[in-house]
């Protein structure tokens, strides 16, 4: 490690004092004129990383759904996964060291962790749309360099773009092939194999509107989309040659609004999807004919593909597991569903698909889904197996393991993709000759609601049971079960959020519930700052009187009011 060249370099990188981050959920994420430091000590890390697992590591620069003008930085891990926690650690500390600290803590690292210096390093870089994400990912390949690695920039990628590429880079190949021309050709040549096996591929399935957040989907559907024509044909909306990225559109926006994104216009019973900044989550919806909106969000994803998995399961008749993955986000009425109707095991982890994904390692097929989109499924080596040996099956069984083959084919089984979760869903609504309206109407969410509480530090509260409790500040867990089990069907939790310096509040309830939703959004925001008792009781009403607009309460709409 040249100590000197990482100095004079560093200087040029300098980070703006008295600035902390922290590397949490998604990396690193804020104003991107503040991460030009940043983004070099993470070329630095990565090269590291390289090292220390003889392996190509992803750097990708992105803030996802965020607003325009935040940037972020994420680190990929050789299997196309989720940087492992001690480096996340690393990350942090590295980021946050002063210049003249630079040295001491980049040889820490490489002594924790047994890095050998000597050993090569390879990093691949990708980058979203952002005005700011060039010159940034320019100076993650300047950390590299001055670490003695090597790098190769992808340029424009989509997130889940960038983690395929890691992933076949360290499997020989066997994945697939690390251009963009592999991964178009990969998923796009499974896509028309299924749809050839559709016998509704009338013009209802043919074509999909897609909002594209004005992001980096936008360029890549419309690089992908001769490859699959023949299957399915996209309309893009905010592509990005107009407005602004995530501004009023994208798959967040839709998902937390409830509405439409903005710039795309939806007849009635037209199948509709948006993706986010970077293209890793998706969602669905449409308009029904009386001209309200319906969303299909991950929780229904997932249960559309885990049904399709399992039946063709059974139709190979091997004795697979199948389990789905959620966090405490997902809708009741989806985990009731798919543990009641469905017969598939649920699994509940903490919020984050890096703890999502390694659950779903677990299971032979593993799917899993944040209720905001973002999932995929994951197949382990005994299915794949299996389906090496179907040529010996009889008919009926060699054609479900042709589809199962397809299937595995068309995932990214390194991330979530929005590119191929839509086209898995499309070859799957096709072959089952679904529309929109029958797959949404496999089950009716319970009416949800999220709060966000801006809090000085969102460490106050500290929750166990895959976040679903809350074990401080003390009493408020009791105070929440006290107001639940009043109600139907109804849950309620705070969590601390992992990207944004924010409590997160939820409640559901079957539609009576509304009162539930308004005593929890109030019991707990005042519980959290003001450390009034939570209980809805004269104290409640008294500190409200007094600090009545502490929380904006959302639109209850969705819910009757009693
Ligand atoms: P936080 O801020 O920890 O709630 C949010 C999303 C996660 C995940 C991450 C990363 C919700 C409620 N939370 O995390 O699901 O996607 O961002 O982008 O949607
Ligand atoms: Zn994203």
């Amino acid at each position: 490690m040249d100590l000197g060249a990482i100095t004079k370099y560093s200087a040029l990188h300098a980070k703006p004092s008295g600035l902390v981050l922290q590397y949490g959920t998604a990396g690193f994420r804020t104003k991107a004129e503040h991460l030009d430091h940043v983004m070099f000590r993470m070329g630095l890390l990565a090269a590291l990383r390289s090292k220390q697992t003889k392996s190509t590591v992803g750097v990708m620069v992105t803030a996802s759904h965020n607003p325009e003008e935040d940037n972020g930085v994420k680190l990929v891990d050789p299997l196309g996964e989720m940087l492992a926690p001690s480096w996340e650690e690393h990350a942090t500390c590295l980021a946050n060291a002063e210049e003249q600290d630079m040295q001491r803590v980049l040889i820490d690292i490489s002594e924790k962790e047994a890095v050998n210096l000597q050993q090569d390093a390879f990093v691949v870089v990708g980058r979203d749309t952002r005005p700011s994400s060039e010159k940034l990912s320019q100076s993650v390949m300047d950390g590299v360099t001055v670490l003695g690695g090597q790098f190769h920039d992808y340029g424009l990628l989509t997130t889940p773009q960038l983690h395929y590429m890691v992933y076949c880079r360290n499997t020989g190949g066997r994945y697939g092939k690390a251009t963009l021309e592999g991964y178009y050709q990969k998923l796009s040549k499974a896509f028309v194999e299924l749809i050839k096996q559709a016998s509704c591929s009338g013009d209802e399935y043919r074509s999909l509107k897609v909002d594209c957040a004005n992001g980096i989907g936008a360029l890549k559907l419309r690089e992908m989309e001769h490859y699959f024509s023949q299957g399915l044909s996209v309309q893009l909306f905010n592509d990005g040659s107009k407005g602004k990225l995530n501004h009023l559109c994208g798959a967040d926006f839709v998902k937390s609004h409830q509405k439409p994104p903005q710039g795309m216009e939806i007849k009635s019973n037209e199948r509709c999807c948006s993706f986010d900044g970077d293209a890793d989550r998706i969602v669905y919806y449409y308009h029904d004919a009386d001209g309200h909106f319906h969303l299909i969000d991950g929780d229904k994803i997932a249960t559309l593909i885990s049904s399709f998995l399992k039946e063709l399961l059974m139709e190979i008749g091997e004795n697979l597991n199948i389990g789905v993955v959620q966090t405490a986000y997902a809708n009741g009425s989806s985990t009731r569903y798919l543990e009641e109707v469905m017969k598939v095991p649920v699994y509940c982890t903490k919020t984050g698909v890096k703890h999502l994904h390694h659950k779903a390692q677990e299971f032979d097929i593993g799917v899993y889904f944040e209720a905001n989109g973002h999932g995929t499924a994951l197949f382990s080596t005994a299915v794949e197996m299996k389906i090496k040996q179907s040529e010996q099956l009889e008919e009926k069984k060699r054609k479900a393991a042709k589809m199962l083959e397809n299937i595995i084919d068309l995932f990214n089984q390194a991330a979530g993709d929005a590119i191929s979760d839509m086209l898995v869903i499309e070859a799957i609504l096709a072959l089952k000759g679904l529309t929109v309206q029958q797959w949404d109407a496999l089950y009716t969410d319970l009416p949800n609601r999220q709060l966000k509480v801006q809090v000085a530090d969102r460490r106050v509260i500290s929750t166990t049971n895959a976040e679903r409790q809350a074990v401080t500040p003390p009493g408020l867990q009791e105070a929440i079960n006290d107001l639940v089990k009043k109600y139907k069907l109804s849950r309620a939790f705070v969590r601390p959020s992992g990207t944004e310096d924010v409590v997160r509040v939820y409640a559901e309830a079957d539609s009576q519930g509304s009162r539930l939703v308004i005593w929890i959004f109030i019991i707990c925001p005042l519980h959290i700052l003001f450390k009034v008792p939570a209980k809805p009781g004269q104290s409640t009403v008294s500190a409200l009187n007094r600090d009545g607009d502490i929380c904006q309460l959302r639109s209850l709409s969705h819910f009757r009011v009693e």
